[in-house]
């Protein structure tokens, strides 16, 4: 098999948030967030009925979990503030949400370990979604009172902020397909949910570079955003159709946060299409342009998990009125994780890749996330030891890594790799029900960890920089 070596200063390490680990939904003052309202309400929404209430236990058991990342040879983890945990109602910091994160981050620092902290992972406090969440510009403004708040709180402890995680996936999921709390299928109130997230990110840039420019922060600090940027693929041999699903798929769910993040604007072909062909209305204001124009970050994380095959949609609209830009197209041959029904196709990090080097050549990126969830893991423990035997997993990383590595050889600027849920954590609406870890969190014995066979494989890889 061939070797592939990534560069020395590489680094790698391991992503999370913090609705997804920490637990503690109610305690030291922290507030209501939607996955806590979602699971008060209707917790038969949850994979076997398990709510946000608890992660995967980690203020418990931290500690340990340091020094798992550091023994498994990591350098870096990322994982989020909660603004439900730092910030009160009025807007002030709470005093034990901030002596926690402090204390994480002290904690890291003496394990040695780089901290990324993210500002957003999905988790509106509920008392702003009551009044109208990301619908609402004073919620906006809200974000970047509680961002500036983050800033002047850790910004001597903190090099690495991100304004957002994913800012695709709340206007898709919670109100355009209906899949998350509140369930809306509307996709005009999608398109102002995406619109005002832009601006709140650009608000909190704005923010940070004040304080920045003030002395607030450390001199060493960068600011970026992470999102899910899932190559837009079509048919080999496209129609003009196909090729326009393209452009709107590509364009709202990819161009529109890199052009954000790298030129400051919104892509004038798909606001075109919002606003002159479909009549959909933006929230805008007079002078949105300069807001958007203070959203140029330095670098950025792509997330990276499956590709995006689209082609020309059967029909204009779906079954709520709301218009179909493109049809998942069936690549015939397309290899599954079936357990997450997402394709698995390790060249489109490289892909990725290209893009930035064509379209964003200044642009510097790393994997922020890549991972594999596996259901009912357990049926593959070793009989003697009870280890999970995940050599899929093993592939999963090894595949991608070999084309970071060949695009870094290629040209591309990537400069680290943070794989997603390095230990068992909650996911969301399907709780523990695909497990994405290196490390087993066993529910049943107090959330116990246990690295599984994949581990000493990673630990090798993360100390050598040779993928084999
Ligand atoms: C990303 C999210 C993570 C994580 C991951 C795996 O989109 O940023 O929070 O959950 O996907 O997806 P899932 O947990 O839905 O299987």
């Amino acid at each position: 098999m061939a070797q592939y070596e990534l560069p020395q200063n590489f680094f790698f390490g391991a992503a999370m948030s913090g609705p997804q680990t920490e637990g503690g939904w109610n305690t030291g003052g922290k507030l209501e967030n939607l996955w806590d309202t979602w699971s008060n309400e209707d917790i038969s929404s949850f994979y076997n009925r398990v709510g946000s209430y608890v992660g995967n236990d980690f203020m418990h058991h931290y500690k340990e979990d340091l020094a798992l990342l550091k023994d498994l040879g990591l350098d870096s983890y990322r994982t989020s503030i909660q603004w439900s945990r730092l910030i009160d109602q009025d807007g002030n910091i709470n005093p034990e949400g901030a002596a926690w994160y402090h204390e994480l981050f002290r904690a890291s620092r003496e394990a040695g370990l780089e901290v990324f902290v993210n500002l957003y992972h999905f988790d509106m406090p509920t008392y702003l979604f009551r009044r109208g969440g990301w619908q609402n510009r004073e919620v906006c403004e809200a974000y970047a009172n509680y961002a500036a708040k983050a800033f002047e709180e850790f910004g001597q402890e903190i090099r690495y902020w991100f304004t957002f995680n994913e800012p695709i996936v709340e206007p898709e999921q919670r109100y355009w397909h209906g899949v998350w709390y509140p369930r809306h299928h509307n996709f005009q109130e999608a398109c102002e949910v995406q619109y005002n997230i832009s601006i709140a990110h650009a608000l909190a840039v704005s923010r940070y570079r004040e304080l920045y420019r003030a002395g607030k922060i450390r001199e060493d600090a960068r600011i970026g955003m992470i999102c899910n940027f899932s190559p837009s693929y079509t048919k080999d041999d496209p129609s003009e159709a196909d090729l326009e699903a393209l452009r709107m798929n590509d364009g709202l769910t990819n161009r529109w946060w890199l052009d954000l993040v790298t030129r400051g604007k919104l892509p004038a072909d798909v606001i075109k299409t919002l606003v002159d062909d479909l009549g959909i209305v933006l929230p805008q204001r007079p002078y949105d342009e300069a807001v958007l124009a203070g959203g140029v970050v330095d670098w950025i994380g792509c997330n990276y998990y499956q590709p995006s095959r689209v082609q020309a949609p059967s029909k204009t609209h779906d079954e709520w009125g709301n218009p179909l830009f493109a049809e998942p197209y069936i690549w015939p041959e397309r290899v599954m994780n079936e357990s997450r029904g997402w394709e698995i196709y390790p060249k489109g990090i490289y892909d990725f890749g290209m893009k930035c080097k064509n379209e964003y050549p200044e642009l510097e990126w790393f994997v922020s996330e890549n991972g594999i969830g596996i259901e009912r893991e357990y049926l593959n423990k070793d009989p003697e030891t009870q280890q999970v035997m995940d050599d899929y997993r093993i592939d999963f990383v090894r595949d991608h890594l070999t084309w970071v590595a060949r695009a870094i050889a290629d040209g591309a600027r990537c400069v680290g790799y943070h794989y997603w849920g390095l230990i068992d954590n909650w996911s969301w609406a399907n709780a523990f029900k695909n497990r994405y870890g290196f490390v087993e969190v066993d529910l049943m014995e107090n959330y116990e960890r246990r690295p599984k066979k994949s581990a000493t494989w990673l630990k090798q890889v993360a100390e050598t920089h040779v993928v084999a």
